[in-house]
């Protein structure tokens, strides 16, 4: 019986189940935690999205920007460019069973000492903080305000996270530090950079790294920084090694914290 925690999919289904037979998944005693970005770049969103699906309560999964950006493109609010790979989502006969459960799956999920986000959390915010923000917007997403909210998500404003913003601006703000945040800096300005962290831009680090940051007292798990690649702190567990990009897709389990890897299998 183990849970094990497994760095961004991206449709790489084939070594996914190359990685739970590595692990020798047992769906009845282990348990998955999924970092989110299950579909798109990668050759099998759809198959990887079913399978997942279908894992029912040994999965505990939380939803990254790819993620995301499927559900505006099956609302019609977000067009696929050509690198996307979710057009055999879009085509499948499941479609809204998928899309409908995917939108019902949590930005953050918390158990015991451990607390799993798709990129990271602000300086400002406390494990509580960050919970109920992102209640905040699963509440939404998963309600009938849902195509609204993508909307602002992807057509409105991006602005810095801020106590006082309201409305959509505040859930905005919310979704793009939970799904999108790498560095940034001690005052929580984000960057939209995505390169390694020794070359982000001046002023602004990984968010992990920011002094005093006020949720480190919780062991996080993180992906959506596959030029980070894998790296285990004590209070940190960043495990997207990069798969879709023909590296490595990992699982690391909680309980001793053992790591398992499979090289890229499509
Ligand atoms: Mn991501």
């Amino acid at each position: 019986m183990a849970t094990y925690a497994i760095g961004d999919i991206q449709g790489c289904y084939a070594s996914l189940r190359r990685l739970l037979e590595r692990i020798a998944f047992n769906p009845i005693l282990d348990s998955l935690w999924l970092v989110g970005d299950l579909v798109n770049r990668g050759p099998d969103s759809l198959t990887t999205l079913r399978f997942i699906k279908n894992l029912g309560a040994s999965v505990r999964l939380v939803l990254g920007n790819h993620d995301l950006f499927l559900l505006a493109v099956a609302e019609g609010i977000a067009a696929p460019r050509p690198k996307d790979t979710i057009h055999d989502v879009l085509a499948a006969e499941d479609r809204a069973d998928l899309v409908d459960w995917l939108r019902r799956q949590p930005l953050l999920h918390r158990d015991g000492p451990f607390l799993m986000v798709h990129a990271g959390l602000l300086p400002q915010w406390t494990v509580e903080n960050a919970a109920e923000m992102a209640r905040e917007v699963e509440t939404v997403l998963s309600g009938s305000g849902y195509r609204s909210f993508l909307r602002h998500l992807f057509h409105g404003p991006a602005p810095q996270w801020s106590p006082s913003l309201k409305g959509p601006d505040r859930l905005v703000s919310v979704t793009r530090v939970l799904t999108r945040l790498r560095t940034c800096k001690p005052t929580g300005e984000m960057s939209g950079f995505s390169g390694p962290p020794d070359e982000a831009p001046d002023g602004f680090i990984p968010w992990f790294g920011i002094p005093g940051r006020r949720n480190a007292d919780a062991t996080i798990i993180s992906g959506h920084w596959a030029a980070l690649g894998l790296r285990l702190e004590p209070n940190h567990l960043a495990i997207d090694s990069g798969c879709v990009w023909g590296r490595q897709l990992t699982a690391v389990r909680l309980e001793d914290r053992a790591v398992f890897q499979v090289d890229y299998a499509g």
